[in-house]
Formats: C-alpha cells, structure tokens, sequence
C-alpha cells in the first residue's frame, strides 16, 4: 500500500510533466507468483491467483480471488469471534511476462484502465469480470462480504442487527473491491493504472453513488444505472402494492388483468409525446386512472373490478404519507410491466428486508402489515437503515473536484425500483451543485423511455434500448476526451442491424423532437415536471431521519 502511493505521486510527476501516458519502472511478476505474495499480507485471510485459458470469446486472463479481513468482532458490529470476510475477484489482462506481444496498449493485453463491476440485488457472490477483461481493462467484482442472495445475513440468531455485515454490504465490500484493484494492477503490472471507472447498474448503481458520495478520490469515471440508492426508502416501498391487494382486493390481480392494465395505459398515453410508437415518453405526462378499465365482472381478464382498479392507481401512485398529506415513496410508472413486484409472489428482496431488516424476526409476514401499518414499516426502515444504505447524500461537491465524471441511466418502465428516486436524487444534486449548468459538468442522467430494469422493453418494443457498453463508450469518451454526452444513439434491439427504431436518448432534462422526420434532442433549461418533483419526500428534511441519527446504529 505504501509503494502504491509512492508510484502514484511519481506517476502524477510524470503526468504533469508530458501530459501523457508514460509508464513508472516496470516490473511485472507472473500470475501465479502473486498468491504467496498475498498470503503474506496480514489483512488477506484466502488467496487464488491463476491464468484463466482463453474459453469461446473470452480472453485469457490473470484470476486472482482474495477475501478481504480487515475488521473483527463486536466492536465493529460483527458477532462474538467474527471476522469480516470481503470476497473480491480481480481479473488483469495478460502482462508482457506472460503474453509478450500484447494488444493493450500499455503492457501486455492490458489498456492501462480499471473497470470495476457492481453487483445486483443483496450482491452475495463475485460475479464474473470477462466483460472486463475481454476489453483489456482490469475488471473486478466482490460479494461484499456475505454469501448468498438472501437479506438474512443482516440478521444474527438472536435477532440482533449485525451492523458489521451491514455496512460490508453499503460501503466496506465496494470500498475493498476499488483498493484492491488498484493494488493488483500495482503487482501484477509493475505500474499504476491511468484510468479507474465504475459500472454498474441496480445495487451496482447504488454502489456507484456510494463512491462518488463518500469515496469520492477513487473513480475518475461512474456508471451507475438504474440506482438501488434511496435502500431503506424503495425497498418496504416495494412490497405497497401487494400489501394494498391483500387489503382491498383479498389476493394478487391476475397476471392477465395486469398486464391488460399496462397495455391500456400505453395506449391512453402513447399520444401525449405526439409520437404514435407505443412508447409513453415521458411516463411523468401520464395521469391516466385504472378506474376508466372497469367493467366489474371478476373473471373478464380484459378489465378490472373497482376494487382492482382502485389497487392499481395506488400502485402507480406509491404509498401516501398517512395523514400528512404527502407522499412516503414513489410508484411504479403507468406503462410498466406490474407483475414483478405486484403478481403471485411478492418481490424477495423487499419481503427479506421487512423480515429480516425492518422487523428482525424470521418468522414475519408481511400479510399481518395494511395500508396504515405500512407506514410503520416504512418510518423504521428509514430510522434504522437511511444513513448507512440511504446513499442519496446529494453533496457531490469532492467527485467534482476530483475530476470525476459520472453517467446514470434509469428505464422509464423499471419494474422494480421507481424511476422518480432517480428524478428526485438528480434534481437534488442539482440544487446542491448550483444548478444545472454546473452540475451537468461532471454528472448526467438520461432516462430511457419504455425501458425496463436496466433494459429491455417488455410492453414497449419500439422503445430505444439501455445499452450498457455504449453508455460506458460515452463515460469514457468524456473522462479522457473531454467529450460531454448529449444524447446516446439507442436502437429498439440488440442488435442495430436488425433494428426498426433508432432514436437519440436526451441527456435530462432535455427533450425528444422530431424535426422533419428526424428526431433530435431539444435543450431545455429545466424540467417541466420540476414542481412535482420538488414537493416529492426528501428524508432529510421532511421525515426528520436527521435528528434520528443516533438510533440508527443500533
Ligand atoms: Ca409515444
């Protein structure tokens, strides 16, 4: 670690004096060598490291798997003879020593760059880090410290929080996966990297505000889609419209019924944009009421009784704050596919957080909870979790002065976290940046109309679709080019030889428009929706979780 800092101040020295990409001495080290010299390290409890052969399209690659332990015991949260366990796996395109040609540009197969990878749902497994590799950057991935997609590891057996695994999973694990990254390109290549970016979409997403938020010196570049931030607040948020069914209509809406609902709701906002394509644009526009798809017959699929029609518009609505006259969360957008989160079983992750974070006991069920109760459940999970897993801290300012840049993207029809979260995140950065001009400088937002979580267009085809590689393309473009994104280039498949629609997808909050039949993003100076948007909750300010601060590590 000590060495690493050394080669980076001389790396900076080089930097300023040339402007370019001169690299330090080299001394690069075989792959297998690096597993005794990582045993030998005092925080590393496991180490692997061997050459992965070429396999199909991908590459070979140096693997090295590692668990991080750098914290123990009650004082750091863990149980009673616990011991933190990181999972990380880093992958480092072949050096010279082991593949003297090379085709990175830098050394080996390597381009000089970190490409670390997010993790999806409760994370709990290292994922794999090909997509990295295969493009010549060092690619990497963690578990976060647990095993298993399950949220029971927040939970110990006597029913205590176990705030060390908590934090491992919000910060800890992310942390370790960029120090060690960054360390193993020290080892393997003998040089320090040029360039570090994130990636990551859903918890990934979260994770890469995590960074920018409270780590925000290690990434010079952030993808972060469709963001699981705003965790203690979207998660009880999640399970609101299974709980309403339960209360007004006895059981789950058929999936036949929901869907139909979808549909007529494209249908009834499709023009809004001007645009007759079956993509809703901007799902914001569209007021449209499941009370105008009644018909009262229980059994037609193709409409709602008025107690299914009332559960919808509360679905699409997100639950109230009871009372206040406000609302708690944000629903899903009308439009988008609802039997993830409301058909025959409730959303997992949502009813492991009730039972496992929210009420600490196995045996909940979350049927016992009404549209009333709900708001219970919500407040404790925003007592409890909002400063270690919240990430909506909008104070960006140190990411900015770092350098760093960041993207983030969020499908207009996510099944499975609310896209106003990111509206309302965004626009509060905004407010903290001083504006728009400013914080269009260094942090972006494009949301995709019709999109699902982070992809895909179920209910929308002609939707123009989230494409990951070529979001990352534009990151990249603007960390080392300078070159600040507008819009993005989408086609309505994956593959844009075979694609019907090809549409630009506008940088927020500007707007689509066809002029003479060309489509072209509209600037515009703010967003038309920025009155709802700014009376939405803020768990800040309005909920009082600031003054809560000290209950929530308990
Ligand atoms: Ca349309």
């Amino acid at each position: 670690m000590k060495s690493g800092k050394v080669v980076l101040q001389g790396w900076a020295i080089a930097l300023m004096a040339s402007a370019a990409f001169i690299p330090s001495v080299a001394h690069a080290v075989q792959c297998t060598a690096l597993q005794a010299q990582l045993l030998a390290m005092s925080d590393i409890t496991a180490a692997t490291a061997a050459i992965i052969p070429p396999a199909g399209t991908n590459k070979s690659y140096c693997q090295v798997n590692i668990t991080v332990s750098d914290l123990a015991g009650p004082e750091n949260g863990y149980q009673p003879g616990q011991k933190q366990q990181i999972k990380i796996r880093i992958g480092l395109p072949l050096n010279t020593d082991e593949n003297p040609p090379g085709s990175g540009g830098i050394q080996g197969n390597w381009n000089g760059r970190i490409e670390d990878l997010g993790g999806g749902g409760y994370a709990g497994s290292v994922g794999n880090v090909t997509g990295a590799t295969n493009a010549g950057y060092v690619g990497s991935s963690t578990d976060t410290g647990h095993t298993g997609g399950s949220g029971s590891f927040a939970l110990n057996p006597d029913n205590t929080l176990n705030w060390g695994l908590i934090n491992d999973f919000a910060f800890n694990g992310i942390h370790a996966q960029s120090v060690w990254s960054k360390k193993l390109v020290q080892m393997y290549y003998g040089m320090t990297q040029k360039y570090t970016y994130w990636n990551g979409c859903s918890t990934g997403g979260r994770q890469g505000h995590q960074h920018a938020q409270t780590y925000p010196n290690e990434y010079d570049g952030i993808l972060a889609g469709a963001p699981a931030f705003n965790w203690d607040r979207f998660i009880p948020s999640e399970q609101y419209g299974q709980i309403v069914m339960n209360q007004e209509v006895g059981a789950p809406i058929s999936t036949a019924k929901l869907n139909a609902v979808t549909n007529a709701a494209i249908a009834a906002c499709d023009l809004l944009d001007g645009i007759a394509d079956g993509v809703i644009q901007e799902p914001r526009a569209c007021t449209y009421s499941a009370k105008s798809f009644v018909c009262g017959k229980s059994n037609d699929p193709n409409c709602l009784t008025p107690a299914e029609a009332s559960a919808v518009d509360k679905i699409w609505q997100g639950p109230p704050n009871q009372g206040q006259g406000q609302q708690r969360w944000f629903g899903l957008e009308r439009g988008t596919p609802l039997i993830f989160l409301d058909g025959t079983n409730p959303f997992s992750i949502s009813t492991d957080h009730l039972k496992y974070w929210v009420y600490q006991d196995p045996t909940f069920d979350w049927k016992t909870l009404t549209e009333t109760t709900f708001n219970d459940a919500f407040y404790a999970s925003m007592v409890k979790f909002h400063d270690v897993i919240g990430t909506d801290d909008p104070d960006l300012s140190a990411f900015q002065q770092h350098g760093g840049k960041m993207i983030m993207y969020h499908g207009g029809a996510d099944v499975l976290i609310f896209p106003r979260g990111s509206y309302n995140y965004y626009n509060r950065a905004t407010d903290k940046a001083g504006g728009l001009k400013n914080v269009q400088k260094f942090y972006r937002f494009f949301p995709y109309p019709g999109n699902n979580h982070c992809g895909g267009n179920v209910n929308q085809p002609n939707a123009p679709l989230i494409n990951s590689s070529d979001l990352f393309k534009a990151l990249v473009n603007w960390v080392e080019n300078g070159v600040a994104p507008d819009s993005i280039v989408a086609y309505n498949t994956g593959n844009p030889a075979t694609a019907t629609v090809t549409r630009p997808i506008c940088k927020y909050p500007d707007k689509l428009v066809s002029v003479a039949g060309n489509f072209t993003c509209q600037s515009q100076p703010q967003d038309d929706f920025i009155t709802t948007e700014s009376a939405l909750p803020d768990a800040g300010a309005n909920n009082g979780v600031g003054h809560l601060k000290n209950l929530s590590k308990k």
